[in-house]
């Protein structure tokens, strides 16, 4: 019986949430994409209206008893706050020696298969300007030069994935910057062998992830979504 009602009480989570997108209320990405960590408990009081939306809804169509489940529902979506609010994003790029030697595929299927959501990508050739830019910190080493003509030589990927601890975690599934130190099972360790070609990126802390998903990219290309995967990967016992 209780798990009847959790999946009746599911269903009417989605229909709300989607009731609530139809209507406009936070469809946009961009309202999101400004507030990585985004929290379902702000939106309650905007769902008021949709909440009786999705019940008329729900009672013409003859789903299930709307008095029973929309309050377990608005009761679930009181309880979300303490998954959705560490959800936090990060910055990965597949350098130019990583998309040349055809390693786009191997690298996103690690990140999808730990169960990290990909928010944005594309493809793009850097200038060396835009490059200096995104290495601005080490721009006192002595292979700046040549990093930012590498980085600026051919197609970069650039993605933005989402999940909780991404930004951190993200770094470990990456391994160590010089391949001859990364471990073993890391994208480093297995896929590459020197530091001049270590084939990927990824932001190396909170603030450094926010300034370079906003360089990288217009807020409007950040796709806020709800995996279908999300329920699996997320929970607590
Ligand atoms: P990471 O990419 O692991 O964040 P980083 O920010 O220190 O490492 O350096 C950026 C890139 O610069 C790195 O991925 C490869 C290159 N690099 C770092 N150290 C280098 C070195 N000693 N010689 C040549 N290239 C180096
Ligand atoms: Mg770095």
């Amino acid at each position: 019986m209780s798990s009847q009602i959790y999946r009746a009480a599911s269903r009417s989570v989605r229909a709300l949430l989607s009731a609530s997108r139809n209507s406009g209320l936070f469809s946009e990405g961009r309202a999101i994409a400004a507030a990585p960590v985004t929290s379902f408990r702000g939106r309650l009081s905007t769902l008021a209206p949709v909440y009786q939306q999705a019940e008329a809804r729900s009672t013409s169509r003859g789903w299930v008893s709307g008095a029973l489940v929309l309050p377990a529902a608005v009761y679930m979506l009181q309880d979300q706050p303490a998954q959705a609010a560490e959800m936090e994003r990060t910055f990965i790029a597949i350098k130019p020696d990583g998309v040349q030697r055809g390693l786009v595929a191997e690298i996103i299927d690690r990140f999808e298969r730990k169960g990290y959501k990909l928010v944005a990508i594309k493809l793009v050739i850097p200038t060396k300007d835009f490059a200096e830019k995104h290495y601005h910190d080490l721009k006192e080493r002595p292979f700046f030069n040549g990093l930012c003509n590498f980085l600026s030589s051919g197609p970069v990927l650039a993605m933005v994935w989402e999940g909780e601890g991404v930004i951190k975690y993200g770094r470990k599934l990456i391994g160590a910057t010089d391949p001859q130190k990364s471990e073993p099972g890391t994208i480093r360790g297995d896929l590459a062998v020197v530091v001049g070609r270590n084939i990927i990126h990824g932001s190396d802390g909170p603030e450094t992830a926010k300034d370079e998903i906003s360089l990288w990219f217009k807020p409007e290309e950040l796709v806020s979504y709800t995996s279908n995967a999300e329920k699996w990967v997320y929970g607590s016992n």
